[in-house]
C-alpha cells in the first residue's frame, strides 16, 4: 500500500479508552493526522451520523473512506504503516507473532478487562472483595505467563507492539486510578507480589509517552466519578 499518501482525519474523544486505541497507534507510527473532536455528552450530529451510524467513537477517515471499530482501526493503521509494532503476515514470523498479540488482547479483554469498570462501580466492600480477587486471579493465572518474555513489552519488544496499542488505554486506567480512588490500591499491591511479570509490564504501559500522551489521568477520573454520581 501507498502509505505516505493516505490522509488521515481522526474523529475522537480523549476521555474513551476505544479512541485512546487509535491514538497510541498513530503515536508510535508517528504519521500525521487531523484530528475532529467529537462531543459524546450531548447527541450525535447528522454530519457524524454520516461518517459512523453508530455514532461511536472512534472513527477514522482514509481518504474518502470510513473506518469504525478501535480494533478494526489500530488493525489497519498497523498494517498501513509497517513498524515495530506488528510484523507484516508475510514475514516468516509474522502468522505467529500476530496470533499471539490476538491471543494476549483477547485475553486481556476477555478475563482480565471486564471487572474493572464492576469494580469502579462498586460501593461496598461486599461488592470489591469478589472483584478485586477475580481480577488478580484472572491475571496472575491468564497473563502473567504471557508476560513472563517481556522485554518490557510483549513479546520480549523494547518498543510498544499492537498488544499495548489494543490494552494500553485500560492498563493505564487500572494503573492510575487508585491514585482517585476509583479504583482500590490493594489490587496494584497484591499483583506486584502475585504477579511481577504483569506489575512491571503494566508499570512500563502506563509510563509509555504513546500511552499516557493524550490521557488526562486526573480530568478522566473526575468524569468517570461524575457519571457514576448520576
Ligand atoms: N466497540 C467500539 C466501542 C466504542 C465506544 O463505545 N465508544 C464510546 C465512547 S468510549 C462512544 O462513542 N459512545 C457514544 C455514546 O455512547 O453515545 C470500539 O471499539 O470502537
Amino acid at each position: 500500500m501507498a502509505t505516505v499518501t493516505l490522509k488521515l482525519r481522526l474523529y475522537t474523544n480523549h476521555g474513551c479508552p476505544w479512541a485512546h486505541r487509535a491514538h497510541i497507534a498513530l503515536s508510535e507510527l508517528n504519521v500525521p493526522f487531523e484530528e475532529e473532536i467529537i462531543d459524546l455528552k450531548v447527541p450525535r450530529t447528522a454530519e457524524y451520523l454520516q461518517v459512523n451510524p453508530r455514532g461511536l467513537v472512534p472513527s477514522l477517515r482514509v481518504d474518502d473512506q470510513i473506518i469504525t471499530e478501535s480494533a478494526v482501526v489500530s488493525a489497519f493503521l498497523a498494517d498501513a504503516f509497517p513498524s515495530h509494532l506488528v510484523p507484516a503476515s508475510s514475514d516468516p514470523n509474522g502468522p505467529l507473532t500476530r496470533a499471539r498479540i490476538a491471543f494476549f488482547v483477547d485475553t486481556y479483554m476477555s478475563k482480565v478487562n471486564g471487572s474493572l469498570f464492576p469494580l469502579i462501580k462498586a460501593t461496598t466492600d461486599e461488592e470489591r472483595s469478589p472483584l478485586i480477587q477475580k481480577t488478580v486471579d484472572a491475571v496472575v493465572k491468564e497473563l502473567e505467563p504471557l508476560l513472563a518474555n517481556a522485554g518490557p513489552f510483549f513479546d520480549g519488544s523494547d518498543k510498544l507492539t499492537l498488544a499495548e496499542v489494543l490494552t494500553g488505554s485500560f492498563v493505564i486506567r487500572l494503573w492510575t486510578w487508585p491514585k482517585y480512588g476509583l479504583v482500590p490500591q490493594s489490587i496494584i499491591d497484591e499483583l506486584s507480589v502475585k504477579a511481577p511479570n504483569f506489575s512491571r509490564w503494566a508499570e512500563a504501559v502506563a509510563k509509555h509517552p504513546s500511552v499516557n500522551g493524550i490521557f488526562d489521568e486526573e480530568g478522566t477520573a473526575r468524569a468517570t466519578k461524575q457519571r457514576l454520581a448520576k
